[in-house]
């Protein structure tokens, strides 16, 4: 059994996906950010960095979003969310999955969080740049998936794309929607038909893609 801290929509949400395609029992407990209950003193004890996902495996706290997809997928091989130890494909999982967690779930941190960068709001300047670097990413990847997708990992799903749609869908209100980029907007098409997406929308309330 895990138990899933999540606020919906956010970063805790590539983890209940992945909960979902595995069908393992889990329990979610919801972190609400209104009442700025991810800086609670009892839930730091369980994040120190007050944030989401937590997830609670064998009852110890383990956070971050990208590094519990891979302990997911490495713990319940049967889903196939990874591809086998050892193989080419795998090599190419782990590299997607590091380089969307580092380059762009980061970088979107500070889009969303100025006070990380100890501002208030950001400057037109530094909100221009951030955008640069998220759109550098969709550039690359939508030229990734139109010469070897649908998938990240060429016609099979994996864990990472869970990770890739998760991240396409913050930028819906930005000024230019991963959706602008063909075969971005191909992949998440992909990813929204899968029953995970479907529940997952379901079970934390979301409506808006
Ligand atoms: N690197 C972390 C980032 C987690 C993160 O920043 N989560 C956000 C939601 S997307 C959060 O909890 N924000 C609440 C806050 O910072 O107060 C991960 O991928 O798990």
């Amino acid at each position: 059994m895990y138990t899933l801290y999540y606020s919906p929509g956010t970063a805790s949400m590539v983890v209940h996906l992945a909960l979902l395609e595995i069908g393992a029992p889990y329990q979610l407990k919801r972190v609400d950010f209104a009442t700025d209950a991810q800086h609670d003193p009892k839930y730091l004890e369980l994040n120190a960095h007050g944030t989401v996902p937590t997830l609670l495996i064998d009852g110890k706290p383990i956070t971050e979003s990208a590094a519990l997809l891979i302990i997911l997928a490495e713990r319940h091989p049967d889903a196939h969310l990874a591809p086998a130890p050892g193989s080419a494909g795998r090599d190419a999982w782990h590299q997607w999955i590091v380089y969307l967690s580092n380059t762009l779930a980061a970088t979107y941190r500070f889009w969303f969080y100025p006070n990380d960068l100890g501002a208030a709001e950001h400057t037109p300047e530094v909100r221009a740049a951030l955008q640069r670097k998220i759109e550098s990413v969709w550039k690359r990847v939508d030229a990734h998936l139109a010469a070897e997708g649908p998938y990240l990992l060429g016609p099979d799903f994996s864990g990472a794309d869970l990770l890739l749609t998760m991240l396409m869908r913050w930028s819906r209100k930005m000024p230019h929607p991963a959706t602008e980029w063909p075969a971005l907007m191909k992949l998440a098409n992909l990813v929204r038909a899968r029953a995970s997406w479907k529940k997952l929308y379901e079970l934390e309330g979301l409506t808006e893609w």
